[in-house]
């Protein structure tokens, strides 16, 4: 469904069957990664840390996402941006920080792995690695296994509009419409790949313009707006798990920050644009509605950010005070543990 960004600033919630419950925890997830990433783009700037890639504008689209999977049980195979779609899956704060520490137990690769590399066995996230795009192949070879194992799992696939120009994308969307597979591809529309906008790297208006070229079904929604997001998101991941194929699924959205803490996005765009997107944050739109719901009022959302305050700084200190990993570790794991014994 198209969303006129220019005048939605509204949550669109026709046909939501969230319990208050949910919808809080929702929000509580959206302020959890938020206040996590501004943490870590502190630590860079105090010279504590080397990289971060941030995830802030986009904690909409990804909890409403994460929310309409049936999470521990469909697969993930997750981008770079995605701290609040992690965290939403189950991955920890201490996770997320031991992996920008680059310190010891980080769960992913102990720390061998760049931070934002996410996978777990666990949380049915695929491991990923930096070239962009070259995951929805990957996830489409393991929709390819669900559907032949029979079972009734879904993959979701994410990545941003700018790797939508790698050959990966086509070669994995094409393989999904041929074999009905049940996989949700979810392009993450920033309207910028670093410092390249979006008019130069297509020449239709919607990234979802392209889905009947695969022969799937294809959906806009406002990224901004996190339960349209769930909305949408759920009724792709239904649409493949009753075997009826994939979604190529767009959500509009904005990154208010620099592409990671190596970028100078004055160089690029105004700050009057990225200010005129910041009134469109996802995380403010879904206060005014629990408000207006009578769910959330000024002490709750106080409350709720001290909750997730301590969290951020029992992960910090945790993670700034782990030692490194000892220097033999660089010599494994290079091959996965043989687990069939
Ligand atoms: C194959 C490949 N080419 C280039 C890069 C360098 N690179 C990393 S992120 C990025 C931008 C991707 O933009 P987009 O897909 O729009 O996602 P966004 O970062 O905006 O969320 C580029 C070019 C890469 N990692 N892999
Ligand atoms: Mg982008």
């Amino acid at each position: 469904m198209a969303t006129d960004l220019q005048t939605a600033h509204q949550i669109d919630d026709t046909g939501i069957d969230l319990d208050d419950q949910t919808l809080l925890e929702m929000y509580w997830q959206m302020v959890r990664a938020r206040r996590l990433d501004e943490r870590v783009w502190i630590l860079h700037r105090q010279g504590k840390i080397a990289f971060h890639i941030s995830g802030i504008g986009h904690e909409g689209v990804q909890v409403g996402a994460a929310y309409a999977m049936r999470r521990g049980h469909d697969y993930a195979s997750l981008y770079y941006r995605d701290l609040a779609f992690s965290l939403s899956l189950g991955l920890t704060p201490l996770d997320f920080m031991l992996a920008v520490f680059g310190k010891a137990g980080e769960p992913t690769s102990g720390s061998r792995q760049m931070p934002s590399h996410w996978s777990s066995r666990k949380l049915g996230m695929l491991s990923s690695s930096s070239p962009v795009a070259t995951q929805v192949p990957q996830a489409a070879g393991a929709a390819l296994a669900c559907k032949l194992r029979g079972d009734d799992r879904v993959v979701i696939v994410t990545l941003g509009e700018g790797s939508t120009s790698e050959g990966d994308f086509y070669e994995g969307l094409n393989w999904a419409g041929v074999h009905q597979l049940p996989l949700v591809c979810l392009v993450q529309n920033n309207i910028y790949a670093i410092s390249v906008p979006v008019h130069l790297q297509m020449a239709v208006p919607n990234v979802a313009d392209r889905a009947p070229m695969f022969g799937i079904a294809g959906a806009i929604v406002d990224g901004n707006d996190v339960l349209a997001s769930y909305r949408v998101m759920r009724e792709a991941i239904e649409r493949a798990r009753s075997g009826q194929g994939a979604t190529l699924v767009e959500a509009k959205t904005y990154r208010p920050v620099p592409h990671s803490s190596d970028d100078d996005d004055r160089t690029y765009r105004s700050r009057d644009e990225v200010e005129e997107w910041k009134k469109r944050d996802a995380i403010l739109r879904f206060q005014v509605y629990l408000r207006e719901r009578g769910l959330l009022d000024d002490d709750t959302i106080a409350e709720i950010e001290e909750r997730v305050r301590q969290e951020v700084d029992e992960a910090h200190a945790a993670a700034e005070a782990a030692p490194y990993p000892p220097p033999e570790d660089t010599l494994f794991p290079v091959f996965a543990p043989d687990d069939r014994a």
